[in-house]
């Protein structure tokens, strides 16, 4: 499949290619759902028209708390750079993982989480049926081409019974989304720029990780950003 930097970063497009476009079945992506679990989808182009908003807003929240790569508790420096808005932020050192009012590296409060990211967080919450779904926690996950997140559970989270809802934009990847134990064989699913997934009910704590992010080799952007809403507290 072909991911130009135009299909990346434009939901729509310029009109001299409209005619062109209509040439390639499924161009732009229409919104679509793949159900993942009970309470867990891919919801497919959700926040193509609110791309651009969100990377603005991302190098806003940037330019106060910036990017960094944490140390796990085992001393590893994490290959994906890592900052949060929002009342707390998730954070890890050789002490643990922990959330926090602060950001550890300025000692003041995480930037505010802009409306713009709840109002899709809690859009996309609800097409699975989690109403009124307040995030305090933006986690935003910045990954270069080589950059891959091992398997994991997100357990740090205070209200387990909230989904997590995870923003896909920039360059494409392959999620690994796995069972309740280590060992179950993860399942690949391909995520793209705009497409939001919600994680909720009884898949809430499986296992999950993405592989390394493939290097494009021409102007498709520099990164991924993976925008991940909780309820931490
Ligand atoms: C699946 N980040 O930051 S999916 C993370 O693409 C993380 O950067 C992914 O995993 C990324 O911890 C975004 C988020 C996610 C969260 C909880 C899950 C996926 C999940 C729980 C069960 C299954
Ligand atoms: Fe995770």
């Amino acid at each position: 499949m072909v991911t130009t930097w135009w299909r990346c970063f434009n939901g729509g497009m310029p009109e001299a290619l409209n005619l062109t476009a209509d040439l390639f079945a499924g161009f732009p992506r229409q919104p679509s759902r793949e159900t993942l679990g009970a309470r867990a989808a891919v919801l497919r182009a959700f926040a193509t028209h609110q791309a651009a908003t969100l990377i603005a807003e991302v190098s806003q929240v940037s330019g106060q708390a910036p990017f960094r790569h944490l140390v796990t508790p085992g001393g590893y420096r994490m290959s994906v750079a890592m900052t949060n808005c929002g009342s707390c932020g998730w954070v890890s050192d050789t002490s643990g993982y922990r959330y926090d009012e602060r950001d550890p590296l300025s000692g003041r409060p995480w930037p505010r989480m802009p409306d713009s990211f709840r109002e899709l967080a809690a859009a996309a919450a609800a097409e699975l049926g989690f109403v009124g779904f307040a995030p305090d926690a933006c986690l935003i996950n910045r990954y270069e081409p080589g950059t891959r997140l091992s398997l994991h559970r997100d357990s740090d989270e205070g209200d387990l019974s909230a989904p997590i809802v995870s923003v896909s934009l920039g360059l494409p990847a392959v999620f690994l989304w796995g069972g309740p134990k280590r060992s179950d064989r993860p399942v690949r699913v391909p995520l793209e720029h705009g497409d939001v997934v919600v994680w909720g009910g009884p898949t809430r704590l499986h296992y999950h990780g993405v592989l390394p992010i493939k290097d494009p080799g021409d102007l498709s952007g520099r990164w991924r950003l993976n925008l991940t809403f909780r309820k931490a507290r």
